[in-house]
This record gives C-alpha cells, sequence and structure tokens, in this order.
C-alpha cells in the first residue's frame, strides 16, 4: 500500500464524483449552481469522503461508494459556507479562495448552503434506489450526523460558549459534536455500503468519532499556530472571535498530548476491525500530523 498514491485516488474518484453528482452551473438557477459549485471545487482536503472511501474498501464492496462519498463532501461544504458567513464566524477566506457570501452575496450562500444540503439527502436517496435499506441506513447516518443533536447542536453549543465559561466538558461537547459526528458518519457510512457486520460497523462508528475529536483539537492548535497561507482560511480567528478551544482551555502541550492519545485510541480500534487497515492507520496518523 502506498499512502500518497491512494489518497490521490481516493480523491481523484471524489473529484469525479462531485462533477458526476452536482448540478452543472448550466442548469437554471445558474447562479445558484455556481455558487454551490465554487465552494465545492475550491478544494479542500475532501477528508470525509476519502474516510468513507477507507471504510468501502475494508470489505467485499457491492456498491458504489462515490454518491455517498459526494453526499457527505456536500454537507460539510454547506457547514463550511454556513459558518462563514457574517452571522457567525464572518470568515472572508476559505480553501485558499475568498469565501462564497464574499464571492457572490449573502443571500446566495445562504440558499447554496441550503442546496448542499439537501442535495446530500437527494443524493443517498437516488442513487441508492434500488437498494433501500442500504439508501435508508445512509440517509438515517447523514441526517442524525447533521442533526441538532449532533453537528448543529455542536455548532449552537460552540456559539452559546463564546459568551460564558465553558468547561472541559463542555468543549468536549463540542468538538464531538461539531466535528467528530460527521467525521465518524462517513466511516461508519463506507462500512455500512461495504456491508461489514455490526460489530465492525460499531468499531467504525468508535474509531471515527475518536480520529474526529483528534482532527478537531488539531484544528484548534493550527489556528493558534499555522498560518494563513498553509491554513486557506484566516489563521488565529478562534482567538479574534473569543471562540473555546482547546488551546484555550488546556494549552498547547496538553492540546497536543490530549490529539495523540485520542489518534491512539483510534489506531487500536483500528486493528480490531476485519479488513486490510494499512490505510486508514496511515491516515489516521497522518492527519495528527497535518499542516492543513
Ligand atoms: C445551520 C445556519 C446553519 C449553520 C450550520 C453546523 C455549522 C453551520 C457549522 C459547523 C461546521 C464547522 C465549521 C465545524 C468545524 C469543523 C472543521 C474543522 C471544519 C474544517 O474541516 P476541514 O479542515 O476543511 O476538513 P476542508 O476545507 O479541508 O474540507
Amino acid at each position: 500500500m502506498n499512502f500518497q498514491e491512494t489518497i490521490e485516488n481516493y480523491r481523484l474518484q471524489v473529484e469525479a464524483g462531485i462533477e458526476k453528482w452536482t448540478p452543472s452551473e448550466q442548469e437554471r438557477p445558474s447562479l445558484l449552481h455556481r455558487a454551490m459549485r465554487y465552494s465545492l471545487e475550491a478544494g479542500g482536503k475532501r477528508i470525509r469522503p476519502v474516510l468513507l472511501l477507507a471504510g468501502y474498501n475494508l470489505g467485499p464492496s457491492r456498491f458504489d461508494p462515490v454518491p455517498a462519498a459526494v453526499a457527505v463532501e456536500c454537507l460539510h461544504t454547506y457547514s463550511l459556507i454556513h459558518d462563514d458567513l457574517p452571522a457567525m464566524d464572518d470568515s472572508d477566506l476559505r480553501r485558499g479562495r475568498p469565501s462564497c457570501h464574499v464571492q457572490f452575496d449573502q443571500a446566495t450562500a445562504v440558499l447554496a448552503g441550503d442546496a448542499l444540503l439537501t442535495h446530500a439527502f437527494w443524493l443517498l436517496a437516488d442513487a441508492y434506489s434500488g437498494q433501500p435499506e442500504l439508501s435508508v441506513a445512509l440517509l438515517r447516518e447523514l441526517s442524525w450526523a447533521g442533526g441538532s443533536q449532533r453537528l448543529i447542536g455542536g455548532q449552537m453549543e460552540d456559539i452559546i460558549h463564546e459568551k460564558m465559561d465553558c468547561s472541559a466538558e463542555d468543549l468536549d461537547y463540542i468538538h464531538l459534536n461539531k466535528t467528530a459526528a460527521l467525521i465518524s458518519a462517513a466511516l461508519t457510512m463506507g462500512a455500512l455500503i461495504s456491508e461489514l457486520d455490526g460489530k465492525n460497523i460499531e468499531l467504525a462508528r468508535r474509531v471515527g468519532q475518536n480520529l474526529g475529536l483528534a482532527f478537531q483539537i488539531i484544528d484548534d492548535i493550527l489556528d493558534a499556530t499555522g498560518t494563513t497561507e498553509n491554513l486557506g482560511k484566516t489563521a488565529g480567528q478562534d482567538s479574534v472571535n473569543q471562540k473555546n478551544t482547546y488551546v484555550k482551555l488546556h494549552g498547547l502541550v496538553d492540546s497536543r498530548k490530549r490529539a495523540r492519545e485520542v489518534t491512539s485510541e483510534a489506531v487500536q480500534d483500528c486493528q480490531q476491525l476485519d479488513g486490510d487497515t494499512r490505510f486508514l492507520i496511515a491516515l489516521i496518523e497522518w492527519l495528527e500530523h497535518r499542516i492543513n
């Protein structure tokens, strides 16, 4: 297994899937589709769809995982577009480009986010309509992860805690829901499509949870230590926005220690999964040392 070749191959599958499975700007309303694709095609690491493909490749694999990978990236991109709006983080730069509301306008950005979210569910319903049980399982997984008790709930508590004390427990709630829920859902969806058994699906979910928590801790560290050029978004925004982060609550040294602990828990669980886990383990370890 060559890590760089494998991740590149997965990313190419995702890019081709985005091209195939999202409306083109030739479709009316052109402005809306242009804005959706502007944010989707701006790149990004594609971690969530890559994780879905990695989870899928653990098992015997009968079905096409690419539409589900695109659905996860659509939902993720919607959350970034809305997160950047002036009413939320008010960020002008995303994925190395002007944010959606800066490039277009706020109304178009709100609608592009809404449309990407809705499109994610349409894709899971449509592309897997020949396998209704799988389709429903994927819809259940993604809608739960994106809902008020997971991603949106985490974002809500993040905003609420900007103005009040935040305990370590509150911060873990925020990180586990705002970030880890979708990362975990992506890996779990891959395992569902490859028809792994219940034990493996629950293990995949746990791997994703710990990986997602590590991912957000590293994100907090990078915001405090990285450069705008490397990050493709404005560095130091968390402290400007008085965000509660691991670095603010625990300091850099303990944050790095915690990221190491949860990364190694994820790797240990991964070793219990059936199938060839070499790429997944390499990906988890690579994410701990990323620079963007
Ligand atoms: C419902 C109005 C409304 C808004 C929702 C839920 C939400 C807004 C925002 C939360 C999403 C968010 C910004 C979570 C933080 C997770 C995170 C680290 C995002 C960046 O992910 P990367 O680094 O980004 O994978 P790329 O660009 O590489 O895909």
